[in-house]
């Protein structure tokens, strides 16, 4: 009989389901439920209600609860077996946090199947609005945690990442301050992760040590909770944070409710769930030191796979857990897509245009540096939007082309330097990826060969192929990573693209000029 399992993605968007079949390696069913279509009561804009302050942005954790009921009537529908399927684990949203109250853990262990579960569970919330990792209103309290730690390198170093907005401990620090009466309510502060995985399992389920590192609440290296960090963050919060654990921990066999309405199988188990970066990073196969991906999107992200804690004494980047029990790193550049569409409509150009600036000027630019920063930028730290040009002509189209892609690629190096791992293979995705031009320039700035990879639900591959990993280790039959995630991830044939000698060699000089031009920028 086929080994099947589920991986669910609640993203801010959407709730997706996968179903994947081990030893077929292969994903045999694929859905995706959009919260704004499907879920339109909740009046959600790309899965969010916007608030009178543009920092504000929340969404309610009852439409995330009727979308898995949407979701698995629909594969019931479709005909899925679930009564075959092994185990399940998802993937959620990092940051995001939900309030529940003293009725919960009953509630969730005495799910009804004759109502939904929206009514089931409409009472257990202590807050009506999860804030989610879109949120930027907590600039003050980043700075007070911030503070009581000891400062951007001690806070790093503690939690594995500078305070940041979007993280749980600064966002659940604002709601103790500002609602204590609906604090003092609260007797579990979940992540999206962790409340999904209690919805499946019918019980309060961990928080997994990737999604945990999301939240300035852990001790990076000790993965347990970090009592000053809890502390700084809120009275008698340390109560309320449910246990941490591995990212395979099995909560238990899935709910009851699942079993009875939707014919789930009674022994499948309930795997903790994780954030949706930990899982990608499983998805996209990336299981040794040096494999990299870079997701060239609205923002560019990079990530990868990290043996070793090591975390950034700047702050720019993040040290997550990695669901194979080592790390992980993130570094997000808020100029991505969005500032490589500015330069080509300040120049009239469509795409064409843009790649034949590229390939008909030379590595380096003659020396010509750009500093994109359209908007606020992450990494580095930038708090005034600003184009900064250096010996570069902003009359000459195709060297300000060349030059947006190397600078976005040379931050990316630089910045990533403190990660101590010479990436040995970029795996690019991202709706950019398409684009070979800016792949080339990739490879040369990283010196370093870049494969296309094309998985479009990672997160939710890298959740079931978690499953897989957790129901074998249950099993007893403990099997190495490589073997789990082959098959599943592997990159476009022929989509190679190796770095020039000569091109590597400019771009080692060039980083260092660049380097200077940031300094001077961010005087
Ligand atoms: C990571 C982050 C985003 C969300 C998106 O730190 O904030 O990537 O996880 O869902």
């Amino acid at each position: 009989m086929a080994r099947l399992f589920v991986g669910l993605d609640s993203s801010t968007q959407s709730l997706s389901g996968i179903l994947i079949d081990l030893d077929a390696r292969k994903v045999v069913y694929d859905k995706s439920l959009n919260f704004d279509k499907t879920l339109s009561h909740y009046g959600t804009t790309n899965g969010t209600l916007r608030d009178k302050n543009p920092l504000v942005v929340h969404s309610p954790p009852l439409m995330w609860v009727e979308a898995l009921d949407v979701l698995f009537a629909q594969m019931k529908r479709d005909g899925v077996k679930l009564d075959q399927v092994l185990a399940i684990a998802g993937s959620g949203q990092q940051h995001g946090s939900v309030y529940l109250n003293n009725q919960a853990a009953g509630v969730l262990a005495n799910l009804n199947p004759s109502k939904s579960l929206k009514d089931n569970l409409a009472g257990i919330f202590a807050r009506p609005t999860s804030p989610i990792w879109m949120d930027s209103s907590t600039a003050a309290e980043c700075a007070e945690i911030r503070e009581e730690l000891g400062g951007i390198k001690a806070t790093a170093q503690a939690t594995g990442s500078d305070t940041f907005e979007r993280f749980t401990g600064p966002q659940i620090r604002k709601f103790f301050k500002t609602e204590p009466e609906k604090y003092a309510k609260t007797t579990c502060v979940a992540l999206v992760s962790s409340f999904m995985a209690s919805i499946v399992a019918g019980k309060i389920a961990p928080i997994d040590h990737g999604d945990g590192a999301g939240m300035n609440l852990m001790d990076i290296k000790k993965k347990s909770w970090h009592g000053p960090a809890v502390a700084a963050t809120a009275d008698g919060l340390s109560a309320k944070l449910p246990p941490l654990s591995e990212s395979w921990k099995v909560v238990g066999p899935v709910s009851a409710y699942f079993v009875r309405k939707y014919g789930l199988n009674k022994d499948a188990l309930a795997l903790a769930w994780s954030g949706d970066n930990p899982c990608s990073v499983i998805g996209l196969g990336l299981i040794e030191s040096g494999m990299v991906a870079i997701s060239l999107g609205t923002s560019d992200t990079l990530f990868g796979y990290m043996k070793n804690c090591r975390v950034d004494e700047h702050g720019e980047g993040h040290v997550f857990g990695a669901p194979t029990g080592d790390y992980m790193t993130l570094i997000c550049f808020k100029n991505g897509s969005l500032a490589r569409e500015k330069v080509c409509d300040l120049y009239g150009l469509d795409w064409d245009g843009f790649n034949c600036a590229l390939t008909s000027t030379v590595a380096g630019n003659k020396g010509g540096i750009m500093l994109p920063w359209f908007e606020a930028e992450i990494v580095p730290r930038v708090n005034k939007p600003g184009i900064h040009r250096f010996d570069l002509d902003p009359n000459d189209t195709s060297a300000n082309c060349r030059a947006i892609v190397e600078a976005q690629m040379m931050a990316m190096r630089l910045h990533s330097q403190w990660m101590g791992v010479k990436p040995q293979r970029i795996y690019a995705t991202g709706g950019a990826s398409g684009n070979a031009a800016i792949l080339q320039v990739m490879a040369d700035v990283m010196n370093c060969p870049v494969l296309r990879i094309e998985v479009t639900k990672s997160a939710a591959l890298g959740a079931a192929l978690r499953a897989a990993h957790g129901w074998l280790a249950h099993e007893g039959k403990a099997p190495s990573w490589d073997k789990i995630v082959r098959g599943f991830s592997d990159p476009i044939p022929g989509s190679e693209i190796k770095p020039s000698l000569k091109a590597a060699k400019a771009y080692d000089k060039l980083i260092e000029k660049y380097a200077k031009c940031e300094k001077q920028a961010l005087k």
